[in-house]
């Protein structure tokens, strides 16, 4: 028997990659676990008739001959499969988009591929071979790219995931039928979960980073709340989620979190109750609460976060000033020489006391006013940023204000540098490689 296998808790990116190896190796069975996640659930449901799997039990007392992995190389994912087979006689390939973490399957062919989907480098395969695949095949495997992409928008997503979705349209899949796949929330249950946790959802800035931390009391145990939760994340801007939920019937609680920053690893947070997943998703399950206060000991790991970047550590130093006591006509030449559209106004002591810029200079030269001094024609009311506002606190500035450079300002009005809208998208495109920076300090 030849068979292949994905991950277990199969999400829809394993579901995809299965179907697609399949097209590769024919007369592969596909053997699938247990447990599949809820949306890889209902594309399983819908193509019942289509589609036929062996489960873990079907390899017990069976010869193995060649074994296909997809969408893992960890033994540890593998097990409930791996536990009937008591040796393989052929070879174990495996097909993988996931770093290693350290528990690789022993003894086996690695194809570690960084697509963002597992899928997509499945579907390249089959273009190179010129397989073709039906439009439900090419549905299903666009609806798995999508979701590990979360829509081509993960930092993970390579041309060739963009590459293996144009193949897949080309072969007729479904962006209908895809949407539909895709939809997080089936149940009434969770939409009205929804509106409950958008209404108990309380927003912490913590070291600079914005939080969500959420608690519901729950009387029994609720599946799909994972989705609930992503989705609640997905609508509220903040960096990291934080939802508890505890079960009065066991007295057990469960942490589902979610990060969009490295800064924010939610899987070491959660680590202290034993939790699993990476940094960007993970849960952990407290068995027995008991009078254990999960919410606070929950602040109290969220108060060791490495601080956020701050005004201070993205602006732009030293700053070119025009001190108050100059003509505009000098004020003037100066930006020409620095080759800027303006430049803030310092006083003796370096505190800044307004900005200069080319509309200024146009407005005074209108009015035959350059041997004026400069404190006549410049802005006085100065939007600043202080040097230790938060990324979000600068983003709003920037939002809710026209001006493109924004003087950063101490507590004591002091000018210590200067922020341009560039300069912060920068930091944003930089997040995950500054962080590492900032923490390897
Ligand atoms: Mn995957």
């Amino acid at each position: 028997m030849n068979i292949i296998i994905g991950h277990s808790n199969t999400d829809l990116d394993c579901l995809a990659s299965m179907i697609a190896a399949q097209k590769l190796y024919p007369g592969y069975d596909i053997v699938i676990s247990g447990l599949l996640n809820p949306l890889a659930g209902n594309v399983v449901s819908f193509y019942i008739t289509k589609l036929s799997f062996k489960g873990p039990a079907d390899l017990k007392d069976q010869q193995i001959d060649n074994v296909v992995v997809v969408d893992t190389r960890s033994s540890m994912r593998v097990k409930e499969f791996f536990a009937n087979i008591s040796r393989v006689n052929g070879r174990i390939t495996i097909f993988d988009h996931h770093p290693t973490d350290g528990c690789d399957i022993p003894g086996a062919e690695l194809n570690y591929v960084k697509n963002g989907a597992n899928t997509s480098t499945m579907v390249l395969k089959l273009m190179e071979k010129g397989i073709r695949l039906d439009s439900d095949e090419a549905t299903i495997a666009l609806t798995g790219i999508y979701a590990d992409t979360q829509s081509f928008t993960t930092d993970s997503v390579t041309p060739e995931d963009f590459q293996a979705a144009s193949y897949l349209i080309s072969q007729g899949a479904s962006m209908k039928l895809a949407r539909f796949f895709l939809q997080p929330l089936k149940n009434d249950y969770q939409i009205s979960y929804f509106h409950t946790l958008l209404n108990v959802i309380d927003r912490h800035v913590i070291k600079g980073h914005e939080v969500l931390v959420s608690y519901l009391d729950l009387p029994k145990r609720v599946n799909g709340l994972a989705a609930v939760v992503e989705q609640v994340f997905s609508v509220e801007k903040a960096d990291a989620i934080f939802a508890m939920f505890h079960c009065q019937a066991d007295d057990s609680t469960s942490i589902i979190a979610r990060s969009r920053k490295k800064a924010v690893p939610v899987n070491q947070i959660l680590s202290v109750w034993g939790g699993g997943g990476h940094e960007k998703a993970a849960s952990a399950t407290i068995k027995k609460t008991g009078d254990m206060n999960v919410p606070l000991m929950l602040k109290e790991e969220l108060q060791k976060l490495p601080p956020d970047r701050t005004a201070e550590s993205i602006m732009t130093t030293p700053v070119k000033t025009i001190p108050m006591n100059v003509s505009i006509a000098r004020a003037k030449e100066y930006l020409e020489e620095i080759n800027h559209t303006a430049a803030p106004v310092v006083d003796d002591e370096g505190k800044m006391v307004g900005m200069m810029g080319n509309k200024n200079i146009r407005n005074a030269e209108k009015a035959g006013c350059m041997e004026t001094m400069v404190p006549a024609y410049m802005n006085k009311k100065v939007v600043s940023i202080n040097k230790d506002s938060t990324m979000r606190e600068i983003e709003k500035v920037f939002l809710e204000n026209k001006y493109n450079h924004m003087p950063v300002i101490d507590d004591s009005s002091m000018l210590v540098g200067i922020l341009t809208r560039k300069d912060f998208l920068k930091a944003i495109h930089e997040e995950d490689e500054l962080t590492e920076l900032l923490q390897t300090r």
